[in-house]
């Protein structure tokens, strides 16, 4: 990597590039100094888990638009407050950048963390439109080395993982079809537009990809009679039909205003069996004649151990010399997300069945479907 001007005090360093990086007391706490782009919902969760749970990183500098929460939550772990991401980015001190900004402003944001030769962590979606995110692969096949990771944290989560696990040891015989739930309670009023398939059902386009590891080359989205207690601009709930290359097939429901709880499970059916994930149980309650659990309220709670994991393999990869930790989703596997969400929103635009169209994977980026990567990406 070419790590100029990279505070890297402490970091594992055989090997690399670093002229001019102050690499003193290299036994002293391994701190990689990231810095983070938006602090709202997730963004701010992410800031306390990189200063306080993470083991390895440090928060360099924040910035948000929203200056002064900026600041605030800047001073509280004792980072710097940016005066704009372009800085931040180019700030010597930040070695790697967390981006959780609303997802239109990602593509842009991610291009100069390239441009200026740093790691970056960018939350779902890679880009809104398959093109966009299409820029990112192009700029990293250019360079011939991966910095991007997305953070489609599921490939962290221990059930995804045992679903995965089950699957590749053939617990279940041949993967044929699968059953998905993605459910809200709600949604903010920043939620628009078509973001139940480019924003939420994204999710579910990642996962089956990795968990079936085959690309998903067709969707049909089927009209859904509308919640009369969801916001009116929104179609909701909505099912997709995913195809994958293998003949496969997922239907996958959104429904961004469930208003019960936070509720993502599924079901993989195989030639020999079925392998189901429901929600993790924490209390079980038996009284009055019933039986009965909690249903987590949000995503924070359903997957806060998953992007705690996630942003500690992060850290852990950056920490000895790679780029994207193993089996995190990369920027190929942001792209061919994006393209499937576009094609679902042509899918529901159109009424009809619509194909999903990638470009030739560079060879920068091993393995098919969304299987583990097989590039080292040395620093
Ligand atoms: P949010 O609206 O709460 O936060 C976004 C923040 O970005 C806001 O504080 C806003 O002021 C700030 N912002 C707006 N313009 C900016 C700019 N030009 N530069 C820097 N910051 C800017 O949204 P959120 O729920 O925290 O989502 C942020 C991102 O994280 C989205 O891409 C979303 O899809 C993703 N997300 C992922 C998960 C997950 O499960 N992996 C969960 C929630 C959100
Ligand atoms: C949110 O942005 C997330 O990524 C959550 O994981 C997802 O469940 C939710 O639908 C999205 O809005």
């Amino acid at each position: 990597m070419d790590c100029e001007g990279m505070d890297c005090e402490g970091m594992d360093c055989e090997g690399m590039d670093c002229e001019g990086m102050d690499c003193e007391g290299e036994d002293s706490a391994v701190a990689v100094s990231v810095g983070v782009i938006g602090t709202g919902m997730i963004g701010t969760q992410h800031v306390h888990r990189l200063s306080c749970q993470v083991v390895g990183s440090r928060v360099g500098a924040v910035f948000d638009v929203a200056t002064d929460r900026a600041a605030a939550l800047a001073s509280e772990v004792g980072a710097q407050a940016a005066a704009s991401w372009p800085e931040l980015v180019d700030d010597p001190a930040v070695d790697a950048v967390l981006i959780a900004s609303p997802g239109d402003l990602h593509v842009e944001q991610v291009l100069a963390c390239l441009a200026a030769g740093k790691p970056v962590l960018c939350e779902k979606p890679l880009a809104t439109t398959a093109d966009d995110a299409l820029k990112v692969v192009q700029a990293e096949a250019a360079a011939g080395r991966r910095l991007v990771q997305v953070g489609f944290m599921r490939r962290y989560d221990a059930g995804f993982r045992d679903v995965k696990a089950a699957i590749e040891g053939g617990v279940i015989g041949e993967p044929l079809l699968a059953h998905a739930v993605h459910r809200n309670p709600g949604v903010p009023g920043t939620f628009v537009g078509e973001m139940s398939l480019t924003d939420s059902l994204v999710h579910e386009f990642d996962t089956f990809r990795w968990l079936f590891a085959q690309e998903i080359v067709a969707t049909t989205v089927v009209p859904v009679r509308q919640s009369p207690l969801g916001a009116a601009h929104l179609r909701d709930p909505q099912i997709v039909l995913l195809e994958l290359a293998n003949g496969a097939v997922v239907d996958a429901e959104s429904f961004v205003n469930c208003q019960y709880g936070y509720d993502v499970r599924c079901e993989v059916v195989g030639s020999l069996g079925t392998v189901a994930l429901d929600n993790p149980r924490t209390t079980l309650v038996l009284g009055a004649g019933r039986r009965g659990e909690a249903v987590p309220p949000d995503w924070g709670v359903r997957f806060g151990r998953a992007y705690q994991d996630e942003i500690q393999a992060w850290i852990d990869a950056l920490t000895t010399g790679r780029t994207v930790s193993e089996g995190a989703s990369d920027a190929w596997d942001g792209y061919a997300a994006a393209a499937v969400a576009e094609t679902a929103v042509a899918s529901f635009t159109r009424g009809a069945r619509t194909e999903v169209t990638l470009v030739e994977k560079p060879d920068l980026y091993a393995g098919a479907g969304g299987s583990a990567n097989g590039q080292e990406d040395e620093l």
